[in-house]
């Protein structure tokens, strides 16, 4: 049928000089991360990046992605980040910027707070429709697994390697999630008093089906991706409350959130391929 040759044409791979290839993306990715990155080197090969933003020449994206990567004392994992995802979210269409939230000065390290404060800076600078939150050291394997917004809040750091490939439990929403502008607002953003590691994702997760979310996923195999290999941080030691804290998601999420959120930005840096935002937030709430 005329559908059916449709279908087999538009998805035909055009080797002519020229021509747009498709499908832009590849699948599976092998993801090496033994040589040492150089940001020059990488900037080279990335000239269609400004200031950290990307729009595809030849199409429009149906969303304006913002991704943040809350960070402090990683560059070696920043500059592997940067190397492999450029090319993806260029392969899969997007339109999108890259926010790099860095935590100022040498106290314990908040992670969730951080998210806040990219999600409100990203909206301060560009008219973003979809944020994606992402661990500075994670590296999806196969390019299929879209940095975009779904109906329900997207978690897509599903098989990570360090877990043997499959999701540790059910409710998980760390490493790489996102959600659009109204589902981050429906939960009130994400906590901002979690100090050290652990808790902060699973209250977001706490927060996403007290307010009658669920979480979608790709499937594992789209969803592998891999954690470079690093020691605990000596300034995010496990967070003794985490516990204590995550029982109350339910109380505290009103009153704990993007509603409540107070910093100062410390410095913005502006590269070819990233914003960096340095901001203090000890001492606020
Ligand atoms: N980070 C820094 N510098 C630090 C500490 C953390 O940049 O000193 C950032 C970085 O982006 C890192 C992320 O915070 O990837 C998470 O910290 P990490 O120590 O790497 O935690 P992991 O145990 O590897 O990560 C899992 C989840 C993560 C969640 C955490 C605690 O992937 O999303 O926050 O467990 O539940």
């Amino acid at each position: 049928t005329l559908g059916k040759l449709f279908l087999y044409v538009s998805t035909l791979h055009f080797d002519v000089p020229g021509a747009r290839s498709l499908p832009p993306t590849v699948g599976p990715l092998r993801v090496e991360v033994s040589d040492l990155m150089y940001l020059e080197q990488i900037r080279q090969e990335l000239l269609l990046v400004d200031r950290g933003h990307y729009k595809p020449p030849q199409c429009l994206s149906v969303q304006k992605v913002a991704v943040i990567i809350p960070y402090r004392h990683r560059e070696q994992h920043l500059k592997y980040w940067l190397y492999y995802l450029h090319p993806i979210l260029q392969r899969q269409q997007l339109e999108y910027g890259v926010y790099v939230i860095e935590q100022d000065g040498e106290d314990t390290f908040n992670r969730a707070k951080l998210l806040n404060v990219g999600y409100a800076e990203a909206l301060n600078d560009y008219n973003y429709d979809c944020f994606v939150f992402s661990d500075v050291d994670i590296i999806p394997m196969d390019d299929r697994n879209t940095y975009r917004c779904h109906d329900q809040p997207r978690h897509l750091a599903v098989a990570l390697d360090k877990f043997g490939f499959r999701l540790p439990y059910n409710q998980i929403f760390g490493g790489i999630s996102a959600m659009s502008k109204d589902q981050y607002l429906k939960i009130n953003g994400f906590p901002n008093n979690y100090w050290g590691w652990g808790g902060e994702d699973d209250d977001i997760s706490n927060r996403l089906s007290i307010r009658g979310m669920s979480i979608s996923r790709p499937n594992v195999l789209i969803g592998k991706c891999k954690m470079i290999h690093h020691e605990r941080d000596k300034l995010n030691p496990p967070n003794p409350q985490r516990f204590e804290k995550i029982a109350h998601t339910r109380e505290t999420m009103d009153t704990d959130g993007i509603n409540s959120l107070t910093y100062n930005v410390v410095k913005v840096e502006k590269d070819q391929l990233f914003t960096k935002i340095t901001v203090d937030i000890a001492g606020h709430s």
